[in-house]
């Protein structure tokens, strides 16, 4: 085992420990290299009932895909010229393992206790059972680093009620505890004050039970608590309005009627919608219309590895690191830099097939 990442078995419940907390748990590849086998092994193992995921610390659960790695790598293998070979295989094997949690055939309970965004989102959202507390801080913001919303959010942000998943995936809006729960993101809200109290009862009680699943829903529900207003419910009816229109230009021609209307909320969410990687926001909007249609996630990460791969291979995923992650100027220099420059044809050209590099399970 490594230093960034812990494997423990207790009474029949196997938990995953990310451990990089200075880095907000983000996940490497190396992470995701120990964590997939282990996690097929578990499997297959009769005396694990479960598996439970959390992350060291008290900030995140896990900010991310390591993708400050992937810039430096790209930096220093071809002076940034090119793909490298970590580029090439993180999204692939970061992918495979998002597929295999949505596979899996026992528990999966993931302890969403702090911040929880992009490559977070992937190792717990295609789970079974997402555990959030107060201190939930749940975004897609891919679409500010000249990225996309990946990691299935091509699957499961177009089946969020109405247009919400639109919405997260654009202005990579982040959600607290009470809006997770309420558009079905969590599946329970525990304090954190009371995860000790959980992670404790899930071992005991799973260790003597016929059924698994049984045992751990009985003690979620034990657990669960109100976790108070919903702050999503007044803004639900322009998001969906707004977020249904079929082209970026035409949400935003939406959202500033609906601010000249006197829409605060319309106004700041347009606002923010500008500060975005214009290519980022079209090509994801394709991809989640794209995904919605599709039968099943494999599918759904088929299409973003291409994605990906198109993405590492221009030029804004570099700028978004750089400006966002690396120097925090926060003045990236999109290219193109406005909506309307993005062409369909650009659009559709992260689409294609990448000779070579194609998914598979
Ligand atoms: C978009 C992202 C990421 C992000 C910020 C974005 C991301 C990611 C991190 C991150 C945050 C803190 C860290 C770290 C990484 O931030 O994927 O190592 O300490 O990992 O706007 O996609």
């Amino acid at each position: 085992m490594s230093d960034e990442i812990r494997f423990t078995v207790e009474g029949g419940l196997a938990t995953v420990e990310l451990t990089r907390p200075k880095a907000l748990n983000a996940l490497t590849l190396g992470m995701i290299r120990e964590m997939h086998p282990q996690l097929e092994a578990w499997e297959d193992d009769d005396s694990v009932k479960a598996v439970l995921i959390k992350g060291e610390g008290e900030k995140a659960f896990c900010a991310g895909g390591d993708v400050r790695a992937v810039y430096r790598s790209i930096v220093d293998d071809l002076g940034g010229k090119g793909p490298s070979e970590l580029s090439k295989t993180f999204f692939l094997e970061e992918y495979r393992l998002n597929h295999t949690i949505h596979a899996f055939s026992k528990p999966y309970v993931a302890l969403l206790d702090g911040v929880t965004m992009g490559g977070g989102v992937g190792l717990s959202v295609h789970g079974s059972h997402r555990i959030v507390t107060e201190r939930l801080m749940f975004a897609m913001p891919e679409t500010g680093i000249g990225l996309f919303p990946d990691v299935g959010g091509g699957w499961f942000l177009p089946r969020l009620p109405g247009e919400f998943g639109t919405y997260l995936a654009l202005t990579g809006a982040r959600l607290d505890a009470a809006g997770a729960v309420a558009l079905g993101v969590a599946t329970h809200y525990v304090p954190s004050t009371r995860l000790q109290g959980l992670e404790a009862a899930l071992a005991t009680t799973i260790a003597e039970a016929s059924d698994g699943r049984t045992a751990i829903n009985d003690v979620l529900d034990r657990f669960a608590e109100a976790p108070g207003d919903d702050p999503t419910a007044g803004h639900r009816e322009l998001i969906d309005r707004c977020f249904a229109e079929s082209s970026v230009e035409g949400i935003l021609e939406a959202l500033d009627r609906a601010a000249a209307d006197g829409s605060g909320f319309a106004a700041e969410t347009a606002a923010t919608l500008r500060h975005k990687c214009p290519t980022s926001l079209k090509i994801s909007l394709e991809q989640l219309r794209r995904g919605r249609s599709m039968s099943n996630l494999a599918e759904v990460l088929a299409m973003e590895y291409r994605m990906s791969q198109h993405c590492i291979a221009g030029t804004e995923f570099f700028e978004g690191v750089r400006a966002i992650l690396v120097d925090k100027d926060h003045a990236p220099k999109w290219r193109p830099d406005s909506i309307e420059g993005v062409s369909a044809a650009l659009v559709a050209s992260f689409f294609d097939p990448v000779p070579g590099r194609e998914f598979s399970l």
